[in-house]
């Protein structure tokens, strides 16, 4: 398995994502810090949120292969800033999450991904499992 790393807002699915693709056994905390969890590096929204955290973001993709980028399908706006990924020397993936919610709309999501410079892009859900074969494709 490839080492990982989740970026995204607070709440749109960073754990449940990792709890899913490692078959249930990760118990997230809502710390402040930078998690490691077997090949997955999880990381706090305030992190994406707030623009003088980017450094940590940095300095912790130095540890992972792959970067995943994860935008909340429910949501209406996106914090990812445009070309957010050009700050990383990694692989940069995008993951649209939620998308089983009544209120998703993957495509807006799908267009906040591209627009931060996510080239692969799935749709996910960890309620009907759908996109996480895809995603554990791309990162074993
Ligand atoms: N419907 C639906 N809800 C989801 C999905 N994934 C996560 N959620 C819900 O969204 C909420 C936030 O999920 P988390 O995985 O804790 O989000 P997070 O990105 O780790 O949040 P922080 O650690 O606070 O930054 C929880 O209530 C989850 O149950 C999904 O695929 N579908
Ligand atoms: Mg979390």
């Amino acid at each position: 398995m490839k080492k990982t790393m989740f970026v995204g807002e607070t709440r749109c699915g960073k754990s449940s994502l990792i709890k899913v693709l490692s078959g249930e056994s990760y118990s997230p905390r809502r710390a402040m810090a930078v998690e490691h969890f077997g090949p997955f590096i999880n990381t706090p929204g305030e992190f994406l949120e707030n623009s003088w955290f980017y450094h940590a973001l940095i300095t912790s993709s130095a540890d992972c292969q792959v970067l995943a980028i994860v935008q909340d399908a429910t949501r209406r706006a996106s914090l990812i800033p445009p070309l957010f990924t050009s700050m990383f020397n990694r692989r940069v993936i995008g993951l649209v999450s939620k998308i089983d919610a009544p209120s998703a709309d993957p495509v807006l999501a799908e267009r906040f991904l591209r627009q931060a410079g996510a080239k692969g892009i799935i749709r996910t859900s960890c309620v009907t499992g759908e996109g996480i074969e895809q995603l554990l494709e791309i990162i074993s």
